[in-house]
């Protein structure tokens, strides 16, 4: 996992269709996607996996699903992301087999500790700054988590919560892999412009840095 992960959310899409965003971001450098949904029943989340993963198929970018192993398995999707309250991590790699890439949140440290003895493909940093887009959280772990997290981690390290072009820079020196982004894509005025700007700010932070 390195570069941009855009992680959808249809709300903040405003007028603008949720295949239309991410086609968009993609084209502007996102790297991963995640499909996550709250509120859609089964049958509209499997049919809006599938719209999807036609549009990432081209560009063969992996297609993630959040927390529904199900839908994951039902669309052939890369690979599928849980938290601390979804299926656990073992049984979600057992349905999805050996070569999807399957993501934990930590939200704490006894979190962090636990995932060491996981072969989890890479552990969701939940969340970095608070965020309006997730609430329920357990607080924010700050640059300072971020960089203890990665002191203490042989896991890839994926940043959430609050990122944006102000302080992509400074996730990234601290230590995160790969930055997953809401809202500052899936609300930007402009997608792709935005995604552009993000990714272009962890190309120049891997220069300085060998993780990301
Ligand atoms: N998990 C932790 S924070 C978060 C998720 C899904 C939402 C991040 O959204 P934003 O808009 O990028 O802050
Ligand atoms: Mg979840």
């Amino acid at each position: 996992m390195k570069g941009l992960y855009l992680v959808t959310d249809r709300d903040l899409c405003g007028d603008r269709s949720l295949e239309d965003v991410v086609l968009r971001s993609v084209k502007g450098g996102a790297r991963y996607v995640q499909i996550r949904e709250k509120d859609q029943s089964t049958r509209a989340f499997i049919e809006e996996a599938l719209s999807i993963k036609e549009i990432l198929e081209p560009f063969s970018i992996p297609l993630i699903i959040n927390d529904r192993v199900d839908v994951a398995l039902a669309v052939k999707a890369d690979g599928v992301h849980v938290g601390q309250a979804d299926m656990p991590y073992k049984m979600a790699r057992s349905l999805m087999g050996p070569g999807a890439i399957i993501g934990l949140s930590v939200e704490t440290w006894e979190d962090v500790e636990e995932a060491e003895a996981l072969d989890c493909d890479y552990i969701g940093v939940s969340p970095v700054f608070e965020t309006p887009t997730k609430t329920d959280t357990k607080g924010a772990w700050g640059l300072d988590g971020l960089a203890r997290i990665r002191a203490f981690s042989r896991h890839r390290l994926v940043a959430i919560g609050g990122l944006n072009e102000s302080n992509a820079a400074d996730v990234a020196a601290a230590g995160a892999d790969c930055l997953a982004v809401v809202s500052a894509i899936c609300a930007a005025p402009d997608p792709e412009a935005a995604s552009r700007e993000l990714a272009g700010i962890i190309a120049d932070a891997r220069g300085r840095t060998d993780r990301v």
